[in-house]
C-alpha cells in the first residue's frame, strides 16, 4: 500500500503513477498525475515558467556582484549569490506545500514577467520567462539588474529516469552571468545545473537531493561544486564543497556547508560564507502583453482556473480548464502545420552552440564541450522599463 502521505482515496491513482514512471523515461511533465501532487500555493498555479525565479529571491545577493572590485571577490560573491538559490530551488516546495510537487507543463509561447524593486541602493531586478519549446519542455529566462549591470541568461530543460525507486533528473541547459563592472569592460560567468535525484515517492511526500557536481567558470577563476546527500560522506543532507580555484595561479578557496542552511570557508580563508535562514523575497508579477494587462500566454492568467480549482479542491473543473488548453495548443498546432509555420518566439533566438559555454567549459572540463542557447533580443516590454 502506498505511503501515508497519500490521500487515501488517491491511493491506487498515486500506485499506477508511480509504475507508469516506472516504465518511463524521458518528459515526465507530461504524465497525469493525482491531484495532491500537484502544486497550488497562496494565489497562484506554480508552471515550471515561474521557475527561474528562485535566481533571484535574494536581490540584494545578486547586486552584490557588481561591488566586487577584485576578481577573488567576485568569484566569491557569484558563489555566495549562487549557493543561495538553491534551497528555493530545491526545497521550498517542501516548506510550503510539505512535499516536492508536479509543476503545470508549460505550454509553448507561455510568458512570466516580474521584478524585484529597487530598495537600499540595489537597484531594480527585472524576470523574463519564455517557454521556448513544448516537445521537450525547454524554459528561456533573463534576470538584468541593470542599474548594477549585471545579466544572467538562460534556459532550462531535463532528462528524467527511473531508478532504485528514485526520479533521477539531468538537468539540460546552462547560464551565462555577464557583469559590467563600474571600472569597465565585462566579465562573463558560465553557471552549469547539478542533478537531482527524487526520493521518498512511495510514501507520497518526494523530496529532491542534489548529486554529482555543477560548476561556475569565468572571471580568472574556475569553481567545482561538489553535491552529497544522506548516506554519502557526511552522512548530513543536502551537502556541499566548493572548491574556487584562480586559473592563472594556485591558491584554492573551499567552502563547506549544507546549500538549504549555511557554510563556511574551510580552506584558503576562514568564517562564515552563505546563509539562508532570513526569508527570501518573491517576484511581483508584473503584465505584460496589453498595455500592462496580463494577456492570455501570461502563466498566471493561462493557468488561472486550474490553479482556482486545484486549490480550492475542485479537481474536476481544474482537470477539465486543463484538457481545455491542452486541446486549444493541440489545435494551434495542427493549424499551424496546415499552414506551414511554426509558434514564433517572442524574446529569443535559438543558436547550435553557445560561444561563451564553449570557451569557458573547457577551463573546468565541463562535458558536454558544447551546448546550444537561447539568444535573449533585448526586447523587454514597457511595462518593465518605465
Ligand atoms: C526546474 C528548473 C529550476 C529548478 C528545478 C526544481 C525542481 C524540479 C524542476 C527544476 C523541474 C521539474 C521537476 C522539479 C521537481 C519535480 C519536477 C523535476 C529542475 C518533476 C517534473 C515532477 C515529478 C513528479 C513528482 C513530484 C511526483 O531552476
Amino acid at each position: 500500500q502506498a505511503g501515508e502521505a497519500v490521500p487515501v482515496a488517491q491511493r491506487g491513482s498515486w500506485t499506477s503513477f508511480l509504475k507508469s514512471i516506472a516504465s518511463f523515461s524521458g518528459d515526465l511533465s507530461s504524465l497525469t498525475a493525482p491531484p495532491f501532487i500537484l502544486s497550488a500555493r497562496a494565489n497562484f498555479p506554480v508552471s515550471l515558467t515561474e521557475f527561474p525565479a528562485y535566481w533571484c529571491e535574494r536581490p540584494e545577493l545578486f547586486a552584490a556582484i557588481a561591488d566586487a572590485t577584485t576578481e577573488e571577490a567576485r568569484a566569491l560573491a557569484v558563489l555566495k549569490w549562487f549557493m543561495s538559490t538553491l534551497k528555493g530551488q530545491y526545497t521550498s516546495r517542501n516548506e510550503s506545500m510539505g512535499s516536492e510537487k508536479k509543476p503545470l507543463n508549460p505550454a509553448l509561447g507561455e510568458l512570466f514577467y516580474g521584478v524585484w524593486p529597487d530598495k537600499n541602493g540595489r537597484g531594480q531586478t527585472d524576470l523574463l520567462v519564455e517557454q521556448v519549446s513544448h516537445h521537450p519542455p525547454i524554459t528561456a529566462y533573463v534576470i538584468e539588474n541593470r542599474s548594477k549591470g549585471l545579466k544572467l541568461v538562460g534556459h532550462s530543460a531535463q532528462k528524467t529516469s527511473f531508478s532504485g525507486g528514485s526520479i533521477i533528473v539531468k538537468q539540460i541547459g546552462h547560464a551565462v552571468l555577464t557583469v559590467k563592472p563600474a571600472a569597465g569592460g565585462e566579465v562573463q560567468y558560465l553557471v552549469t545545473l547539478p542533478r537531482l535525484r527524487i526520493d521518498g515517492l512511495w510514501y507520497g511526500s518526494p523530496y529532491i537531493e542534489l548529486s554529482d557536481h555543477s560548476y561556475i567558470v569565468g572571471g580568472g577563476y574556475t569553481c567545482n561544486i561538489e553535491y552529497k546527500g544522506k548516506g554519502y560522506f557526511s552522512g548530513k543532507a543536502h551537502t556541499f564543497k566548493a572548491t574556487l580555484s584562480p586559473v592563472h595561479s594556485s591558491g584554492d578557496i573551499v567552502v563547506e556547508g549544507t546549500w538549504h542552511q549555511n557554510s563556511k570557508i574551510t580552506h584558503g580563508g576562514s568564517g562564515s560564507f552563505h546563509d539562508v535562514s532570513a526569508p527570501k523575497e518573491e517576484v511581483t508579477a508584473v503584465g505584460a502583453e496589453a498595455g500592462g494587462e496580463m494577456g492570455g500566454m501570461e502563466t498566471r492568467k493561462l493557468w488561472q482556473f486550474v490553479s482556482k480549482g486545484i486549490r480550492e479542491g475542485d479537481f474536476d473543473s481544474a482537470s477539465k480548464e486543463k484538457t481545455r488548453i491542452e486541446n486549444e495548443m493541440r489545435q494551434r498546432r495542427k493549424d499551424e502545420a496546415a499552414s506551414g509555420t511554426t509558434w514564433p518566439m517572442k524574446h529569443f533566438k535559438p543558436l547550435g552552440s553557445d560561444p561563451v559555454y564553449e570557451k569557458l567549459a573547457v577551463l573546468a572540463d565541463i562535458t558536454p564541450e558544447t551546448e546550444d542557447t537561447y539568444v535573449f533580443q533585448d526586447n523587454w516590454p514597457a511595462t518593465l522599463r518605465s
